[in-house]
């Protein structure tokens, strides 16, 4: 069992019990020329999560942890493209639309794709996801349950649409959700910080809200421990 510092209480897990969740790393988002920036948006603000979630990417992948990598996106046909995703804000640019790095948020072009930082490698689950809920429409539920995942890492973007949602919806499917605050970005930082504030408030209504560093100390000090 390792524990890590977290608000409201230290988080306990077993890295053989838990996934770490890596939230739409996807160009679309974090890189100019991609839907995010599309919608008026500064992109520069998601860049920040990068590194430090190589970091604890890195760490799950020596411990031979589960990962899973989801993305955000649609059918080339656009047939599980609701109108309603499709024409709110009535954008200049709509999903499915070419733009610099090809149909945007459609999968197949290069914009759907996870950041080379952060890119998938063999025998790590990529799910694709046509909502901002990671567990709507796909079977996450099904792989977490069928690998006895009982608690979640949690890095990602943004972090008041497609994390705070999934984290939202694990924690009434009964997961125990870390979320890694210099992991997660928004193109708002006061909204970056109310869902964080928000996940760990009423004792942990949501779940628990940690840093990157924190948990690398914590499974690091676990390994010395086993060692000994
Ligand atoms: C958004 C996401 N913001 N991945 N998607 O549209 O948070």
């Amino acid at each position: 069992m390792i524990t890590t510092a977290a608000e409201p209480y230290p988080f306990r897990f077993e890295l053989g019990r838990t996934a770490l969740l890596c939230i739409d790393f996807q160009r679309d988002f974090v890189e100019p020329g991609g839907f995010g920036e599309s919608l008026g948006n500064d992109v520069s603000r998601l860049q920040v999560a990068i590194e430090p979630t190589r970091r604890v990417l890195d760490a799950f992948r020596e411990h031979g942890a589960m990962v899973i990598h989801t993305r955000e996106g649609h059918r080339p046909d656009l047939s599980d493209l609701y109108p309603a995703k499709r024409d709110r804000g009535n954008p200049s640019l709509r999903i499915g639309d070419d733009g610099p790095m090809g149909r945007l948020l459609v999968r197949g072009s290069a914009g759907h794709e996870i950041v080379p930082e952060l890119a998938p490698v063999e025998g790590e689950v990529v799910l694709d996801k046509p909502g901002k809920d990671a567990f709507y429409a796909t079977d996450l539920e099904a792989i977490l349950r069928a690998s006895g995942v009982t608690h979640l890492v949690v890095t990602g973007v943004t972090t008041e649409v497609c994390v705070q949602t999934t984290v939202r919806a694990a924690n009434d499917r009964g997961f125990e959700c870390l979320v890694l605050s210099d992991c997660t970005g928004s193109y708002f930082p006061e909204f970056h910080q109310s869902a964080l504030a928000m996940f760990a408030a009423q004792g942990g209504i949501v779940g628990w809200v940690g840093t990157s560093a924190d948990l690398l100390d914590a499974i690091a000090a676990s390994d010395e421990t086993r060692k000994a």
